[in-house]
């Protein structure tokens, strides 16, 4: 593979070179574009941005490639009655658009128009559509791909401190003596992150790793302590931990007695987990559990970190709030190398969170307290009865547009064909709407199913703010013109909120603003004296500094490393973002129920519950567990990745991965076609037989989706959810494995 993101030596002579942001992962790393006659022709990392100093990932030094594609959007494009898509002018597809809208409105009220969106648009663009659809529309329908990938991190997160917001920061990684990695393969989903965690391991204080993976991935190859715990069964692993603290003594009882509630009740919960109880239910050795607790347990300083192999498990809420526990258990938070990372995974997840655009309400107000919602209200001078309404998941939005309550539905910035799971449902309800699709691109699977297609402009062609996973704001700044007539996501949302003469209490505009620096200022009012509180920042700021953590107000004018340092915790009736909710059954306490049950002193709970089986039974039938997830080179569905060549070339198609002795065992050898058949739906794709999987367990990136190659991880995966987050159980599909005629071993090397 010829390395043509690194630009050949002479050839970048001349160029501009812009400060930005990656817009790509979590992490924001600092960047520098290079850009020639208005087109973009190189990248940098910042070496003085304080996320990167200068390094950079694979797909952080290939993005700019993918905005000159041939496959870019330039007009808006309208369906034919014929089911042809004809070009069209921007006030045609508006017109259209803001007809459908109001039209679906009149006949059936506000709940039959629904926005899904994204943890990859802009600040500025989250929170001038959560105003949209909340104060100008009034709909409840709007939610976030977040659903599948950090609602168990604001449930987490408000179940055990009473608010979203994860309290550490990337530095604690260097400061800590032991890093707990659950379920997140680091070294290739945050590659940066995970080069300064190789950084300190050869520094003087080399902290200790531990992998929690059924896989051996890169990150668990590369840890002191891997494991290889049984897909679905994490719970277990953390009860046993917990128990170990627990009886070596390893917690801290004066943190425990001044700042948390419900420790008898934990020690009760978690005391049948043994070792030998958690070896048998897991498959983890009883030795290994053991080791693990007294790293965790001995060393002076733990970050642990949370994703998608917790978020996307059953019991998803439950295990990360039981990390949380084992903070708050030793003390270990609020501290330098301490904190309970509820990671993020896309480049702006946070501030779809923070400005409500997946279902919580802006500044993390709490929809059902009538305070919170009176000072919305106030601040946006609309009628409060707009308001507090309860927030409606994504899965619950595609059900209502698959039963026809929803009549319009607005995707931008995810291309939910492709990666929302149960997907013939999910397909036959973007069919049953009429579909708004805003992408840059015009081939994602979600534009070819769209009524109206609205081409957008991308990283590196609009301005506006990222907020990475450890509350860091970073600018994203504007370097070249979007191709042809694309426009942003927030000029759009802006036409639109006139089109529907959307007004505040007093008959002006709701929408008073235009530009990203102007949406920045009111969301800034907005968000003063909130917890994800942006008053003392500026887009000056944020450039010249890499970025501000957030609270940044007149008390915090730096912005604020960690949260909880302190250890007061918003948890009081008037504070709390949402009621606790039981982690079984996902029922939410009243305000008034809670009111009865809330910590009092500003404490934290200290929660876990006992183990369950997955649903999605291993049987005879279907004797193997598929989990699905992803590779160093892909971004998700690979609207942007495939189009960088040398990322396309090192991950070109899917496949399956199987264990050595499985395939021998079914006659599969590396390279022959599979059919991976679950309860429902079906992938085909060739066998890369190995041993990063364990026995009875195939591995398939989720990245190859498209309709045509029948590769899709969520053809297969079981329509579940977290009953607390509702987040869709996207890691476990009870399957059997089938071999077909054909083969295909594209990763032999040459
Ligand atoms: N290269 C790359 N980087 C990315 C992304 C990308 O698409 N490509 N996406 C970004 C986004 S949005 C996200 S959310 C993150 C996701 O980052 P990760 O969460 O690290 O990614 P995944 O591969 O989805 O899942 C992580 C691991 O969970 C493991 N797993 C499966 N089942 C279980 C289980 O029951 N228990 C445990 N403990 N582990 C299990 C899988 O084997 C897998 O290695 O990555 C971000 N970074
Ligand atoms: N089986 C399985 N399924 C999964 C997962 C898994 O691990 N396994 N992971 C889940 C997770 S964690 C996530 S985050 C989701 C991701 O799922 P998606 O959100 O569907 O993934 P992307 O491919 O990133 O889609 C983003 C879309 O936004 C477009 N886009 C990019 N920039 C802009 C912009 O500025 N404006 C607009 N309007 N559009 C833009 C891109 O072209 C692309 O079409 O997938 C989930 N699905
Ligand atoms: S680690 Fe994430 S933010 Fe940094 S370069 Fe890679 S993709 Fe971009
Ligand atoms: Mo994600």
């Amino acid at each position: 593979v010829k390395p043509r993101t690194m630009a050949r030596v002479g050839e970048l002579a001349g160029a501009k070179w812009t400060k930005s942001t990656c817009g790509l992962c979590s992490i924001g790393c600092g960047v520098e574009v290079a850009s020639i006659d208005g087109e973009l022709r190189g990248i940098r990392g910042r070496s003085d941005h304080p996320v990167n100093l200068g390094r950079l990932g694979p797909k952080g030094l290939g993005q700019w490639q993918a905005n000159a594609h041939p496959s870019r959007g330039t007009t808006p494009r309208l369906r034919g009655p014929e089911g042809g898509w004809s070009e069209c002018s921007w006030d045609a597809a508006m017109t259209r658009v803001a007809r459908e809208i109001d039209d679906a409105i009149s006949m059936h009220g506000p709940g039959a128009v629904a926005f899904y969106n994204s943890g990859q648009l802009l600040l500025e663009e989250y929170y001038t559509l959560s105003k949209i659809a909340r104060a100008g529309l009034g709909t409840p329908n709007i939610d976030s791909n977040t659903r599948l990938c950090t609602a168990t991190v604001a449930e987490s997160l408000v179940a055990s401190f009473g608010a979203d917001g994860p309290p550490g920061s990337f530095a604690d990684f260097e400061a800590a003596d032991c890093i707990v990695l659950f379920g997140h393969n680091a070294a290739e989903q945050s590659t940066v992150l995970w080069m300064r965690i190789m950084a300190a391991k050869s520094g003087p204080r080399p902290p200790k790793i531990i992998a929690i993976d059924p896989r051996r991935t890169a990150t668990a190859a590369a840890a002191d302590l891997h494991l290889a715990v049984r897909p679905g069964t994490n719970i277990a692993l953390i009860n046993g931990i917990l128990r170990q603290l627990i009886h070596k003594r390893w917690f801290d009882r004066a943190f425990i007695q001044a700042n948390t509630v419900g420790f008898e009740e934990l020690a009760r919960t978690v005391e049948p987990y043994s070792p030998a109880k958690v070896e048998e239910l897991t498959g983890v050795p009883a030795s290994k559990l053991e080791t693990a607790a007294e790293w965790i347990g001995t060393s002076p300083a733990v970050v642990s970190t949370c994703l998608q192999g917790v978020y996307q498990s059953h019991q998803a809420t439950a295990t990360a709030c039981a990390v949380n526990t084992m903070h708050l258990l030793m003390g270990k938070i609020g501290k330098p190398g301490c904190a309970p990372f509820q990671f993020a995974g896309q480049p702006s997840s946070m501030n779809t969170r923070e400005t409500g655009a997946d279902g919580a309400y802006p500044g993390y107000r709490n929809w059902a307290n009538p305070t919170h919602m009176k000072d919305l209200a106030k601040r946006w001078n609309v009628p409060v009865e707009l308001l507090g309404k309860k927030p409606v998941t994504a899965p619950e939005i595609f059900e209502q547009c698959f039963e026809g309550q929803i009549r319009v539905l607005v995707v931008l910035g995810t291309n939910p064909a492709a990666s929302f799971p149960d997907r013939d449902r999910t397909l036959a309800a973007l069919r049953n709407v009429f579909l708004v699709v805003m992408d840059p691109f015009m081939d994602t699977e979600t534009a070819a199913l769209a009524d109206v297609y609205l081409p957008t402009a991308m990283w590196g062609e609009k301005t506006g703010c990222m907020t990475n996973a450890e509350r860091r704001c970073n600018l994203v700044e504007k370097v070249i013109e979007p191709p042809g007539e694309a426009k942003s996501d927030l000029e759009i949302l802006v036409d639109l909120s006139r089109r529907l003469n959307l007004v505040d209490k007093s008959g002006a505009p709701l929408i008073q603003y235009s530009s990203p620096a102007e949406a920045f200022e009111d969301w800034k009012a907005c968000s003063a004296g909130t917890i994800p509180d942006y008053s003392g920042m500026s887009y000056k700021m944020l450039a010249e500094r890499g970025g501000v953590q957030w609270p940044c107000n007149k008390e915090h004018p730096d912005g604020t490393e960690r949260l909880y340092v302190d250890p007061t915790f918003p948890t009081a009736p008037e504070l709390v973002e949402g009621a606790l909710k039981d982690f079984q059954t996902g029922h939410a306490h009243t305000p008034h129920e809670y009111k009865a049950i809330a910590p009092d002193g500003g404490r934290a709970r200290l929660l876990t519950v006992a183990f369950e089986e997955p649903l999605d039974t291993v049987d005879a039938s279907f004797p193997f567990v598929a989990i699905s997830g992803r590779q160093v080179y892909h971004w998700h569905t690979r609207t942007k990745t495939a189009k960088v060549p040398e990322l396309a070339e090192a991950a070109p198609r899917g496949f399956v991965a199987i264990f050595a002795r499985d395939a021998t065992k079914l006659g599969i050898e590396d390279g022959d076609m599979v059919r991976i058949v679950a309860r429902r739906g079906q992938v085909i794709a060739p066998a890369k037989v190995g041993e990063n999987v364990p026995e009875g367990v195939v591995f398939i990136p989720f990245h190859y989706g498209d309709l045509a190659l029948d590769a899709s991880a969520d053809a297969i995966a079981p329509d579940l959810a977290d009953p607390v987050s509702k987040q869709p159980v996207q890691k476990y599909s009870a399957v059997r494995i089938e071999r077909v005629d054909g083969r295909d071993r594209w990763w032999r090397e040459p």
